[in-house]
């Protein structure tokens, strides 16, 4: 692929011919079997088709004739790829070659197809059997200690497989179970229950036709959840007004045009999303949220003198909350120049937003990676849910807390199990259901598994999909020590870096895409996935698979579970196999709240929803009631301000999903033929003597003795505030250190990351990892 760079304004809307455009060029560039294409898009989201691969936004039962978004068909065509990685490849290309490709090719090569075990004397990957597979990966787990022993699990996987998996490591003896959630919304997973009692967001898709107002935070929704864009620009059209906080002017939450609606195609105009746009600082969310209370209560007490309604919904306050005094105090106290230092907008900006705000009867607040992904992401969703709770925004119709999930799956991933941390899961009913002992201590996420990697107490790693070495922060000293892992096994569809980085005995085992048949001893199988909405979906596959020799992700799990523990007639893996209902009927009996009656349930349009306590209003914290959080903080980096510091922000463009690079085009941003640039504010050019074009290292400026950088980035000006940078992910993740989490979720702070400039004095200096 070219590195070719250009840089033009993209004056269009999100969604409309520019996605049609986009679409049609990656069908035609992919070698996609196109007429195969076209039959799996109707398919996508629909209650007898399968649930699209790409993001986890709400599937409506009454579905669009195309229920799919133009990033959702990109990422079923790049399942339906035509190319083939198997042994062939593997002849053509050493691993250690391939190491210098970029993420784009690699992944470009096609599917994986066969089986494979890396050979160190070759430095190939070649053929190996399913059955000598499974039994050296058994043999290698028995003889590492349980404790050691990673079961990673990126948020695709089904349901089933997720059951099955978490399982397979409990009896094996860990809980070392991090998924990519850990990276993720883990600090929603935190806050939200300490807040209002559930791990969830309370909004479904019925709430966008009922409410009065939409704020949002920090989410892309244009390329992220394109399908959002659908009630979001429904509500736009009923007059309801929508406020977005992001330093990024994001087309999607500015304007859309449909590309289903033939009208608004053929000359119509574009829907305008966003009434209001503030662009606050990186991390400058406390300050963005406290100072809209503020300006609620300075609201209230004016109500109070003039004797009009009160804007702080007291009744709820009193009969649902607690802790609002302190926080009153802690709002009273707030000083509006350090909100308007903190936050970047002025006083007048926040306060005429809190006025929207109070005017609605009810409010949808949505947020992502934004909020999450700070030193205090656990508190930027905890002082959300407090602006929602002085309004009473919870638990009432068209009004509640909105996080917008990443992966396909990754909501449901940890709702039947997979989680590190052991008072999650129902650990008796387990031990009853298959009479074992569960392991009861902690177990790794993603940050202690990337601790115990390089301090070398992990010996094995199993992902179960994903791409971990891309996806993880501090990758230079992870990618140092992982070679040193005895065992690594990756369960993957395409070829990635993490492939590339291997233990002493490693296998890299090709799976089938959920886009594709999965027929079993027991017939046609279906799966089920969670949405960002806790809706529970089935899913069908019906393309041929892309090879024979393709396993099933429930195969596969059981196939390193029968090799690597001791037989236990209460787990029927291969019966689980045969007919995945069955393993439904063991997530009915070990989670019967919201999994009773699954496979009657299953494939209800729309979704069965899970329960919900915060949506009844029933709270399910330590107190009984929704918790309100003083804390008095206006910043989330966790870091100081300095002179040569900047903000790194590290954001996904437009032709990726996560790690997934398909192509070099972030039309929105309208940066194009290039991943390697740094978007600046024209001032900071200025101010540091730099030139549009030039080349530049960013230099990690973390204070922790450890030398960061990332070069070859060329300064781009952009529209963002002052003092904040963007790069993007996975490029930037070697600036990012370990230890630069958020408090107690452990999420990677990837949104406000201390970095400096450094001019590269040598413009043709290659940066670490792989190009561009
Ligand atoms: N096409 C596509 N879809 C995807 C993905 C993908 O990569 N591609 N990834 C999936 C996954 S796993 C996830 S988690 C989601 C991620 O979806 P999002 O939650 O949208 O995540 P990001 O794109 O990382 O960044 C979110 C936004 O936060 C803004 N932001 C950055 N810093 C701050 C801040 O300090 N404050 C505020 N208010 N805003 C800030 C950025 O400008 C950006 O617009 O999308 C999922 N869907
Ligand atoms: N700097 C920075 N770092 C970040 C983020 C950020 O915003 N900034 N975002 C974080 C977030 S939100 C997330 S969720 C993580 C993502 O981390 P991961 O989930 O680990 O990464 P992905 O890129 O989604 O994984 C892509 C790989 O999954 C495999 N795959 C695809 N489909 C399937 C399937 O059906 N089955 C199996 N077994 N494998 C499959 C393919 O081989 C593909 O190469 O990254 C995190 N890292
Ligand atoms: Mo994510």
């Amino acid at each position: 692929m070219t590195d070719t760079p250009a840089f033009r304004r993209y004056q269009g809307p999100a969604g409309g011919w520019g996605s049609v455009r986009s679409l049609a060029r990656h069908g035609l560039r992919r070698r996609t079997r196109t007429l195969a294409a076209l039959a799996q898009l109707r398919r996508q989201n629909k209650p007898d088709g399968f649930a699209c691969v790409s993001c986890s936004w709400a599937k409506p039962a009454k579905p669009h004739p195309f229920e799919f978004c133009e990033n959702g068909a990109k990422a079923t065509f790049w399942d339906l790829d035509a190319g083939r990685v198997d042994a062939a490849f593997f002849r053509r290309h050493t691993v250690t070659a391939l190491r210098t490709w970029a993420d784009c090719d690699l992944e470009a090569s096609g599917r994986i197809t066969e089986p494979l075990r890396y050979d160190a004397a070759s430095d190939r990957y070649v053929p190996v059997s399913w059955e000598e597979a499974f039994a050296a990966i058994g043999r290698e787990l028995k003889a590492i200690e349980p404790a050691a022993a990673v079961f990673y699990a990126s948020g695709r996987a089904s349901l089933e497989t997720s059951y099955m998996y978490a399982l397979l490591a409990r009896l094996y003896g860990c809980n070392n179970l991090p998924d990519s959630s850990n990276m993720c919304h883990e600090s929603t997973s935190v806050g939200l229950p300490r807040s209002i009692g559930v791990p969830v967001g309370t909004v479904r898709l019925e709430d966008f036709e009922k409410t009065d107002c939409i704020l949002s935070f920090g989410q892309n929704v244009g390329v992220n959840s394109p399908r959002m864009l659908h009630p979001l620009q429904e509500a736009s059209r009923r007059g309801v007004p929508i406020l977005t906080f992001n330093p990024l002017r994001e087309r999607g939450w500015e304007r859309f045009k449909n590309p289903q609606s033939p009208p608004q195609m053929l000359g119509g105009a574009a829907t305008r999303i966003s009434c209001e746009y503030l662009q606050p600082r990186a991390g400058g969310d406390p300050a963005v949220l406290l100072g809209l209370c503020k300006a609620l209560l300075e609201l209230d007490d004016a109500a109070r003198r003039d004797g009009g309604a009160r804007v702080v919904d007291t009744a709820f306050v009193e009969a649902h909350t607690q802790g609002f005094d302190d926080f009153v105090a802690l709002l009273r106290a707030l000083d509006w120049d350090a909100i308007a230092r903190e936050s970047g907008l002025a006083p007048e900006a926040l306060r005429g937003v809190a006025e929207v705000y109070a005017r609605a009867e009810s409010a949808i607040l949505i947020y992502g990676m934004g909020l999450t992904q700070h030193r205090h992401g656990v508190d930027n969703v905890r002082l959300l849910c407090n602006l929602a709770l002085m309004r009473g925004s919870v638990g009432r119709p068209g009004a509640g807390v909105c996080p917008v999930r990443g992966h396909s799956n990754v909501q449901g991933q940890r709702t039947v199990g997979i989680t590190e941390k052991p008072e999650l899961v129902p650990l008796d009913r387990l031990a009853a259901q298959y009479g074992f002992e569960p392991p009861r201590d902690k177990g790794l996420d993603t940050v202690g598994t990337v601790r115990g990697v390089v301090d070398g107490t992990v010996r094995a790693f199993v992902g179960l999909g994903g791409n971990f070495l891309r996806a993880a922060p501090e990758t230079e000293r992870l990618e140092a020590a992982w070679p040193k892992l005895r065992l690594t096994v990756q369960v993957a569809t395409k070829l990635n870096r993490s492939h590339l980085l291997n233990g002493e005995v490693a296998f890299l085992l090709p799976c089938l895409s959920r886009i594709e048949r999965d027929r079993q001893a027991g017939g046609p199988q279906a799966v089920s996935v969670e949405d960002s909405t806790a809706c529970i979906h089935r899913s069908v596959g019906v393309q041929a698979p892309a090879s024979e020799r393709l396993l099933s992700e429930p195969a596969i799990v059981a196939g390193i579970a029968e090799a690597a523990l001791a037989p236990n007639p209460k787990v029927p893996w291969r019966e689980w196999v045969a007919d995945y209902a069955r393993v439904r009927d063991a997530i009915a009996e070990t989670y019967p709240v919201d999994f009773h009656d699954f496979n009657a349930r299953l494939g209800a349009p729309g979704g069965f929803p899970r329960t919900n306590g915060a949506r009844e209003r029933i709270w399910h914290t330590p107190s009984g009631k929704a918790e309100f959080h003083a804390v008095d903080l206006l910043s989330a980096t966790g870091f100081d301000d300095a002179p040569e510091r900047l903000r790194l922000i590290t954001v996904r463009s437009n032709d990726q999903f996560n790690t997934t690079v398909y192509g070099y085009s972030d039309r929105f941003r309208g940066i194009e033929g290039t991943r390697r640039v740094l978007l600046m504010h024209r001032d900071d050019i200025a101010r540091l003597g730099l030139a549009e074009g030039e080349q530049v290292s960013l230099v990690g400026d973390a204070d922790d003795g450890v030398h960061r950088e990332v070069g070859g980035l060329r300064v781009t000006p952009y529209d963002l505030p002052a003092g904040c940078v963007v790069g993007y992910y996975p490029e930037c993740n070697p600036l990012i250190p370990v230890a630069h989490h958020a408090i107690d979720s452990h999420v990677p702070a990837a949104k406000s990351v201390p970095v400096r400039i450094k001019r590269e004095v040598d413009p043709r200096r290659v940066p670490a990892g792989p190009a561009p």
